[in-house]
């Protein structure tokens, strides 16, 4: 195995959102040219946990795929491929089940966010996402997983997994894995309230910005986002109280690949009838040219196929030997 090894993955839900893009997104292509082996999944079993429509879950995921391509990821360097063509995701989970305490999975906040009032009634996968998620990366015993904030706290309880894992059975033999939470816009809210994340499941769609938002769309999409009617301040401290502008200058820092002191150096003082033409068109710039690869990608289904063939078949090569030693170290027949 390789010293440094990064496992990270989307849900086939939904089109992806700049909040995807900036807080793991951008993050992955940059770290594909960096000391990493990388590995990206498109976690279309998570995507089951909620209501879904069946007919288009195989292509959603080739559209995660095509968004991964069109971003930067190069498919040669790193496996693109579905969690599901990888069945010792699954079969690992259940092991990992059998170390989880009920208690802790009742903590996350992703499950009390989407079971909401009536968590009697949630289902179990949504309940054990968290475990499955844990068997993602410790199958391939990833060092690493840039996330957005969000997922924080899963990541959490991989490293208890792991090491519940290790000191259950065998010392040392899955990493403590670190997350990788970079960048300026670790957690993207909503354009149209600055305290929640922009999420792909929000009912209304003016409040995130879609990667395949057409220019129109995008510079409409800004231009109606919420704001308040002062001026930008001149630093970061003057921002405190006012989530909406501090979020669209840290989308603007992200786009642009520099500090929010920096987007406020430059845009202290003004109103948002200036600001937000500019981040309009920064982020049409960023987008556009992503929106016009991702079309190109899947006008060509098959290519697209045969990326994620190709990429499940690396993904179970480094899989199965794991889960044949987690086996056998857990003590089960073999034949
Ligand atoms: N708002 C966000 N800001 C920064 N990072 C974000 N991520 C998601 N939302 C934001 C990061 O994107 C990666 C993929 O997420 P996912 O596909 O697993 O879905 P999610 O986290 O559940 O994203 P959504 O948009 O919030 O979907 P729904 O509404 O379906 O729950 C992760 O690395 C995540 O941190």
């Amino acid at each position: 195995m390789t010293a440094k090894r990064i496992l990270s993955g989307m849900q086939p839900t939904n089109q992806l959102h700049l909040g995807n893009y900036l807080g793991a997104l951008k993050n992955w292509v940059a770290l594909q040219d960096q000391d990493y082996e990388c590995l990206f999944c498109v976690v279309d079993l998570h995507a089951i946990t909620m209501p879904y429509d069946r007919d288009k879950l195989a292509q959603a995921t080739r559209e995660i795929a095509a968004a991964y391509i069109a971003a930067g990821i190069d498919p040669a360097k790193c496996p693109i491929f579905p969690q599901s063509a990888v069945p010792a995701h699954s079969e690992l989970m259940w092991l990992f089940a059998t170390m989880t305490q009920m208690g802790k999975l009742e903590r996350m906040t992703q499950f009390k966010d989407k079971a909401g009032k009536n968590k009697e009634r949630a289902g179990l996968g949504l309940f054990s996402y968290p475990v499955l998620m844990a068997a993602d990366i410790l199958l391939y015993k990833a060092t690493h997983v840039p996330v957005g904030e969000d997922q924080k706290q899963h990541l959490e309880l991989t490293r208890e997994i792991a090491a519940t894992f290790n000191a259950r059975y065998q010392a040392g033999f899955f990493p403590q894995t670190e997350p990788m939470i970079l960048g300026e816009a670790t957690r993207v809210m909503s354009l149209r309230d600055g305290t929640s994340k922009m999420s792909k499941s929000a009912e209304s769609d003016m409040s995130r910005i879609n990667l395949t938002d057409d220019a129109d769309t995008i510079v409409r999409k800004i231009r109606k986002a919420k704001t308040d009617p002062a001026p930008l301040g001149e630093t970061i401290e003057s921002l405190q109280g006012r989530p909406e502008a501090l979020n669209l200058v840290t989308i603007y820092a992200a786009l642009a690949g520099v500090s929010r002191a920096e987007v406020l150096a430059q845009f202290g003082g003004q109103p948002f009838s200036v600001f937000k033409p500019a981040l309009a068109d920064l982020a049409v710039e960023t987008l556009s040219p992503m929106t016009g690869r991702m079309t190109d990608l899947l006008s060509d289904p098959a290519e697209i196929d045969r990326i994620l063939a190709s990429g499940a078949d690396k993904a179970r090569a480094l899989a199965e030997p794991v889960l044949r030693d987690v086996r056998e170290i857990m003590g089960f027949w073999r034949g």
